[in-house]
């Protein structure tokens, strides 16, 4: 997978992309990030890249010409007919899911544009036939925090990237439910001891207090996930007991 970002603050994504297990992913080379400054591309004699709004109003807008050709620019030696999406970081977009990370993983390349100012003139955003994604109804100042988020939800996915695959099968968001808390040593610290039922060695206790506790948090948190679970997992109806007339033929 290759992500190419097209930004005006490349040093700020690549600082947070080079670290932890996305960086050590990248040195691996199951993955790369290029980032690309839109600014190096533009034509305008004082490397302006944004402009007032047409019809008037606050703010500047990122003029097309120079986000144009630095894509043109990322695309340039793209193997034809990869699998490629080009994503426009927006507010007004279609909120990231771990749906969506997990279809976006399925990709070849992933052309991520963030925005600055106050937006980017539709115009480039239509001829690159860029989609919309936002990471949530908040507002930011810009879109390479929400860059450097779906690069992390979409790159965890892909494989060897984490040390386990069994954890993003049992995780929480994936499987449906929050997760369960976590202890660690000592087993008393500040007065407050570690669950009994996690020091027994009993494994099927272990899980079974750990779904329980699942259970509890996500109705208590998000009945909205806890209502979908419960509709994919229904309770398994008890057994019945055989009766002698049923059995016998
Ligand atoms: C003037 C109206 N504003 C919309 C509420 C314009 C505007 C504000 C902030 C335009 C861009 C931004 C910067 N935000 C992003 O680039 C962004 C973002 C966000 O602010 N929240 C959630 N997801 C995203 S993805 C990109």
């Amino acid at each position: 997978m290759t992500f190419d970002i097209l930004t005006l603050f490349p040093e700020a994504v690549e600082s947070m992309l080079g670290i932890s297990i996305i960086g050590r992913a990248r040195k691996a080379g199951l993955l790369s990030v290029n980032c690309y400054q839109i600014r190096d591309y533009t034509e305008d004699k004082h490397r302006n890249v944004d402009d007032t709004p047409a019809g008037g109003g606050m703010g500047m807008v990122m003029a097309a010409q120079p986000i144009y050709d630095c894509y043109r620019n990322a695309v340039r030696n793209a193997p034809e007919g990869e699998r490629r999406r080009v994503i426009y970081l927006s507010p007004r977009g279609r909120h990231l899911t771990h749906a969506l990370a997990a279809e976006l993983s399925t990709c070849d390349r992933l052309v991520l544009l963030c925005g600055h100012y106050e937006g980017v003139d539709q115009r480039v955003l239509d001829e690159m036939d860029a989609e919309e994604i936002s990471v949530g109804d908040y507002v930011l100042t810009g879109g390479e925090l929400p860059a450097c988020i779906l690069v992390d939800a979409v790159s965890r996915l892909l494989p060897g990237v984490l040390a386990d695959p069994s954890c993003y099968e049992e995780e929480s968001i994936a499987s449906g439910l929050l997760e369960y808390p976590q202890y660690t040593k000592p087993a008393v610290w500040h007065d407050r001891a570690v669950p009994e039922v996690l020091l027994s060695g009993d494994h099927k206790k272990v899980d079974a207090w750990r779904l329980e506790q699942s259970l509890a948090l996500t109705e208590a948190r998000r009945p909205d996930l806890y209502d979908a679970y419960m509709a994919a997992h229904p309770p398994k109806p008890p057994k019945k007991r055989r009766k002698k007339e049923e059995s016998g033929g």
